[in-house]
């Protein structure tokens, strides 16, 4: 053991290294945490960009605070300057200050670099107990500012229906709105079917006007907070690995689904706290 770790010392690891920009979920289930937790379990150093504090449990949003649109910008363009990060995604913006302030920074940082990152957009908007976590406002600076730049736009059902001022019910009204959404921000789409409550859970990819299905078992009865952050980050960790957006997105997938099943409880009282399990 002794001579093994001395021997690591020693030889550098060259480890593909993925950037969030999010917030901070201080029960640690979603956000930044969970980004991070996703990245590690999936063999990609992960790097953040902290854009906000949430005090929060499992299903009840407390408090949330900005960081200043400056801080935010100033640990982009640290990071971009002195990492070769070979992907990015976003989760909680919090505002359209800060939503501007990251399409400016990353543009400047590929314009710097002179290559374009895969950059995966997780337009979080809504947290799953139904707290709002994004200003209103913010939608118009995703739209015209941050949509335009991304790789991949991962919209659940109720945040693919506030962008497009609809309603999406059944399956062919997802395929109509993953199909709008792809032409309206010239992106691809991984819309995800999981609210919809069937006995699997589909997402649709509309890539190049193409659409593929992913599907797994729906997981009942676990309470599933962080999962939409999970997936994205475990999306970012394999386009930061190399992996196409398909094969990226079938891990991604298998990996949230197992984090769901292999769930952690705790009982305190005649409460219980559930969380995804990132160590499988
Ligand atoms: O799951 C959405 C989400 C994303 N990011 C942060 C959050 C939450 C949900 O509560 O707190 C920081």
């Amino acid at each position: 053991m002794g001579k093994q770790r001395s021997r690591r010392s020693q030889s550098a690891v060259t480890v593909p290294l993925a950037l969030t920009i999010a917030g901070s979920d201080c029960s640690a289930g979603a956000g930044v945490q969970a980004d991070l937790k996703t990245f590690t379990a999936l063999g990609v150093y992960g790097l953040t960009a902290v854009t906000c504090i949430v005090a929060e449990v499992p299903g009840k949003v407390s408090r949330i605070e900005p960081v200043t649109a400056r801080m935010v910008r100033e640990q982009l363009e640290v990071l971009l300057k002195n990492f070769r990060v070979g992907a990015i995604k976003t989760g909680l913006l919090c505002s359209a200050e800060i939503v501007c302030a990251v399409a400016q920074t990353i543009q400047g940082g590929e314009k710097k670099a002179a290559r374009s990152i895969p950059f995966v957009v997780d337009p979080v908007m809504i947290a799953t107990s139904g707290d709002n976590l994004l200003e209103p406002e913010a939608i118009k600076s995703y739209k015209n500012k941050l949509f335009p730049l991304a790789t991949l736009i991962t919209p659940n059902l109720d945040e693919a229906a506030l962008l497009l001022e609809t309603t999406i019910k059944g399956r062919k009204q997802m395929e109509n709105a993953a199909k709008a959404l792809a032409k309206k921000y010239r992106a691809s789409i991984l819309l995800k079917g999981g609210h919809l409550r069937g006995d699997n859970a589909i997402d649709l990819l509309c890539y190049r006007g193409e659409l593929t299905e992913f599907s797994a078992p729906f997981v009942r009865g676990v309470e599933t907070h962080g999962t939409g952050c999970t997936y994205s980050a475990a999306i970012t960790a394999g386009l930061a690995s190399g992996f196409s957006l398909e094969q990226a997105i079938k891990r991604a997938k298998k990996f949230v689904t197992e984090s769901i099943a292999l769930h952690l409880r705790w009982k305190r009282g005649s409460t219980e706290i559930d969380a995804l399990n990132h160590s499988v």
